[in-house]
Formats: C-alpha cells, structure tokens, sequence
C-alpha cells in the first residue's frame, strides 16, 4: 500500500507539494495525456506539443530519480480522455490507500477532481500550490473589505513581505514604480537583440508530430517550435534573458514593431507556467542584477512587477471570483469575433502582425495582447466568452486562472472595473506612437471616418457612446466624455453610426446569445 501522486501537465516542478514525503519504495506517480484537457479549448498546436513534451521530460526525470511513474499517452489503448478517468484506472488494482494531488489552477479541472474525490471512499489529500508566492488565505486576507481590489497596492504588500527591491521599510529607488520611464515609442534604429530559442530534441520532434497527427484542425503552425521543454532549458533562456535583455526590459516595454515577436521581453511565461521555473527564484535574481549593477532600477522593477505583482494579482482574482467572474459582460458585448483572428487576412498592419505571429510562436508580448487585440476585441462589443476562447487557444502560456482576469479584466472591461479602474481604449494614435505599424498600413491613422481610416479611429468614439450609460459616471472617463457632449447629439449620431458600419465591415455581427 502507497500513495498514487496526480501530477497534471503544468505541475512539472520539482518542489511540487504533491511530491513531498514521496515513498519511492510504495508510492507512484500518474501523468496522463488526455483529450480531455487538450480538446476542452482547441490549444494551438505549439502548447499541446510543449505540454506533452515537457510531460514525456518530466516524467524521465522522475523515473531516472527512482520513482515510479505510470505516463498514459495520448493514444494509448484504453486512455479514458479524462484526468479523472486516469486516476479510476490506476486505482483499480487496490494498490493504494490514498490519493496525493496538489491543487489545479483552473476551477473546471478542480471541479471535475473535488467530484472523483467524493465518490472515493479512500482519502484524496488536495495541497497548496506553495509555487505562487501569495497564498489563497493570504490574498483573501487582502481583499477583504476593500472597495477596490487595485495590483498597485497588493504589489507593495508583496514587495514588503518578499523584501524584494527593499531599503528597510521603503522601496529601493524612493518609488514603487518606475512605470512612466518605460514608455519609449520604437524611434529610429531599433534593433532587439537575437534571442535563444531551443531547438525541439527528438521527444519534443515526436511530441510535434503526435500533435500534427491526432489535432490537425487546431491552430497554429509548428515549424518554429523553440519553447524550453525542461527546467535546464528554461533556466539556459532566462539566464541569457539576465545577461543580455533584462537591461533594456523597461525602456522597450510597451513598445511593438512589425515582424519583431520578441523584442525585449522575458519569454518566461510559458516556463514559469508550467512550473520549470520558480517565479520567486526569477524575481529573486532580476534583483540581483540591479544590486550588483548590471541592469537599471527601471528595467528591474518593471520586470519583478510583473510577476510579483501581475501574475500573482490575477491569480488572486481569479479565485477569490470563479466562477461568477466567467460570466461578466459588463458591458453587454454581443458581438462575433471576427474571421481575421483566425486567419490574419486583414488590412490593419498592427492587427495582421500580431496574429500572424500569434500563429506562428503562439506567442504575442503584452502590448499587442492589450492594445492591439484586446482593445480592438472590446472597441467592436466582441462577446466575452468568444474573446476569452480566442486567448486561451491561441497562447503557449495560456491557462484560464491568468488569461481571464487579462481578458476579460484587464483589456475589455467585461469584468466592470475589478482589475482595471477604466476600460482600456484606446484610438489608432496610441498604436502609432507605441509601434511602427501605421506606416505600413492601409488605413489611414489621422483620419477619423469613412472606409480609408483607421478602424480603431472609426470604433472609439462610437464605443463610449455606446456604453454612455455603463461608463459615464467613471471619473477617469469624465474628459472624454466631456468632449464627447461638446459634439452635440447630431454628430454623436454620426459617430455611432461610424462604428457601426466598421464593425459591420469588419465581420463583427450580432452573435446568437
Ligand atoms: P514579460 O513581458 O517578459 O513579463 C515577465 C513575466 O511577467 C511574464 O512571463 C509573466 O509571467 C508575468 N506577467 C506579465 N504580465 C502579466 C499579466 N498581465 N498577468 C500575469 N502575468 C504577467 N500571461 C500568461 O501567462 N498567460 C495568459 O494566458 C495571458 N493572457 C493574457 C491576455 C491578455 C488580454 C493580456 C493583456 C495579457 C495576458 N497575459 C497572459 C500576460 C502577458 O501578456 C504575458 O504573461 C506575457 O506576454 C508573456 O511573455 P513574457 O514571458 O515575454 O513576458
Ligand atoms: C493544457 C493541458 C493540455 C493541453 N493537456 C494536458 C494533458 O494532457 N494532461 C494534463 O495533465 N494536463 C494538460 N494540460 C494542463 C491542464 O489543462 C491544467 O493542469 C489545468 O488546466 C489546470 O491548470
Ligand atoms: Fe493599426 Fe490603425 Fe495603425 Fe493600421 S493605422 S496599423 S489599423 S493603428
């Protein structure tokens, strides 16, 4: 008698709790591949074949530490799809008297374990995940009784318990947040610096191939697979990240440029994800670059914000929400979202380059994710549940506990103003400053209405007409509305109307509720 040990695709750590006190003589542990999960949305193809990849590697890990896995591939004979039906099956033989799992991170998979726990007359023993750095009851402890669940002030919370970019009680630098010295548009002579990427070993070659094979109609295209499958190669591409990027991190933060995916971001994502790297040892170590003067305050504290303060905010959310957040639509979006998410075949030059690499990386940094989809998903009144499918399936990093708040939060107000204070929108001047997209663009970014301008000119003015009712009361709105009345009614006519036919034009109709 043992223990069987649940560890599920983005568990792939070797501190995982559902490991600790592991018996190598009794215990085993259960990896299952199943359609289940790689179906429930259609992942692109890249983040099926990164899972099973990064599974097929763990797994040898774990057995060439003397543990005894039981890995149920894809396509093996009786493989019942399903995480739950897995744990059934290696329980049949009554071989072990408990069930050892750490908690997952999306309410759907946790749902579907609480239930198989029920039925099961032997103990399911469901731990933290003590890979966040904020716990459920610490972020509870938080929220409760504010107002205004703002990152801002839990970040500070979490800067002062981790003691990360600390002077005694105050931050490094006197600020908390060096935002405003990261907002350089591209300007002349922008040159990224060439990334490491990981060329796919033979498993992740047949984990692509397994994926090419039984997904055919998912998204995505295979060819540039360079994502780090093991916590060695992950740890080589955040350690070159370190070296050579990390300095110019803040400066070109929110910048974008065409047929440039990476510029100076971390790539990290998709690592700390699926657990081969620990997102505090990260934060720890982008610190000690700016203790020991290899990269500026500005670069560092941006960085660490993002996962100190971002990635673990929206995990919170998400929790302290689910699974009512899922249903906000606080802005009534009913609209389809249009074909060119898919496809790409579209005029607007910001909008071809972030999905075309969206394809091809699976892969876009936060500013495209933000202000170029996002703000243009939200701009069109795209249905939420539609805007989040599109995300979760077209991320290698996407998993719902982040990508919802993100989504549905963060870039279209759908949740009402839990995470963000205002929605985020924005006309085609902010993509014009922030990248060098408009110059290659059909559309004209100054002129405001009629087929020739720049759909994200023709869409904003109209929105907040649109949503008057839900947003004009919003203090941090109250100057474009201000402007909005100084239009008159007959031209506020005229600029619904404007919308209107864009979105029309652009395929986003009226979507059967
Ligand atoms: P960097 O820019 O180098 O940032 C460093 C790290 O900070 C990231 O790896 C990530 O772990 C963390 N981070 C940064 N921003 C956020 C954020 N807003 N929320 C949570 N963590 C953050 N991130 C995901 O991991 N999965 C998602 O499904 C996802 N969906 C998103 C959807 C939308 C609409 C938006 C606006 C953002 C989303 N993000 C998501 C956040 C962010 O875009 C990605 O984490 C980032 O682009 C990953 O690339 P990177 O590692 O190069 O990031
Ligand atoms: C995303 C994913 C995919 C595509 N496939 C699997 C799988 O076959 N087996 C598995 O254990 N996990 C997979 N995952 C990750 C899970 O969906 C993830 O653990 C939950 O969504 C909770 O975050
Ligand atoms: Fe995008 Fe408008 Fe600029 Fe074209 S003109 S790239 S649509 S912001």
């Amino acid at each position: 008698t043992g223990a069987l040990r649940l560890v599920l695709g983005d568990q792939l750590s070797d501190g995982l709790s559902a490991l600790r006190d592991l018996d190598a003589g009794a215990d085993l542990v259960l990896m299952a591949e199943v359609m289940g999960e790689a179906t429930y949305v259609r992942h692109h193809k890249q983040k099926i074949a990164l899972i099973f990849a990064a599974m097929r590697k763990f797994a040898a890990r774990l057995r060439s530490r003397g543990t005894e896995v039981r890995y149920v591939r894809i396509d093996d004979e009786g493989n019942t799809g399903e995480i739950a039906g897995e744990l059934g099956r290696a329980l049949e033989n009554g071989r072990f008297e408990r069930v050892v799992m750490t908690e997952c991170g999306e309410w759907r998979l946790a749902e579907a374990l609480a239930a198989f726990a029920q039925g099961r007359d032997l103990p399911v023993d469901i731990r933290e995940d003590d890979r966040f750095i904020c716990s459920h009851d610490r972020f509870r402890r938080w929220a409760a009784g504010k107002k205004e669940l703002r990152m801002e002030f839990f970040y500070r919370e979490m800067r002062r318990e981790t003691d990360l970019l600390m002077d005694g009680k105050a931050p490094v630098g006197g600020q908390w947040n060096f935002d405003k010295d990261n907002r350089n548009g591209p300007g002349k002579g922008l040159k990224p610096p060439k990334r490491l990427r990981i060329a796919p070993d033979e498993i992740t070659r047949e984990a692509i191939a397994d994926v090419e094979r039984l997904f055919p109609g998912h998204f995505g295209d295979t060819a540039d697979f360079g994502w780090p499958t093991t916590a060695e190669e992950a740890e080589a591409v955040f350690a070159a990240f370190l070296k050579d990027i990390l300095p110019g991190f803040g400066e070109w933060q929110d910048t974008m440029s065409a047929g440039r995916p990476w510029m100076w971001h971390g790539m990290v994502s998709t690592s700390i994800n699926l657990g081969l790297l620990d997102p505090l040892e990260v934060c720890r170590r982008a610190a000690a670059e700016y203790e020991a003067g290899r990269a500026p305050l500005n670069a560092v504290e941006g960085f660490v914000r993002q996962i100190l303060g971002w990635r673990e905010y929206v995990r919170g959310i998400y929790w302290l929400k689910a699974p009512e957040y899922r249903r906000r639509n606080a802005l009534d979006a009913d609209r389809t979202l249009p074909w060119f998410y898919w496809s790409g075949q579209t005029d607007m030059a910001c909008v071809a380059d972030a999905v075309g690499q969206t394809r091809d990386h699976a892969y876009a940094h936060h500013i495209q994710r933000l202000m170029v989809t996002g703000n243009l998903a939200m701009l069109l009144g795209v249905h939420p549940d539609e805007v989040d499918d599109w995300y979760m399936v077209v991320y290698a990093d996407a998993y719902e506990w982040v990508e919802m708040p993100n989504t549905r939060g963060m870039a279209t107000y759908a949740d009402g103003g839990i995470v963000g204070s205002k929605p985020y929108a924005a006309s085609g001047a902010y993509i014009n400053r922030m990248s060098d997209y408009c110059g290659g663009c059909r559309y004209d970014v100054k002129a405001k209405a009629g087929e020739g301008a720049c759909p994200f000119n023709r869409l904003y003015w109209g929105f907040l007409e649109r949503n008057r009712g839900r947003l004009r009361d919003n203090p941090r709105l109250a100057m474009p509305y201000r402007s909005l009345d100084g239009f008159g009614p007959e031209k506020r006519r005229a600029l619904l109307a404007e919308a209107e036919a864009c979105r029309e034009r652009l395929g986003a109709v009226k979507r059967e509720m």
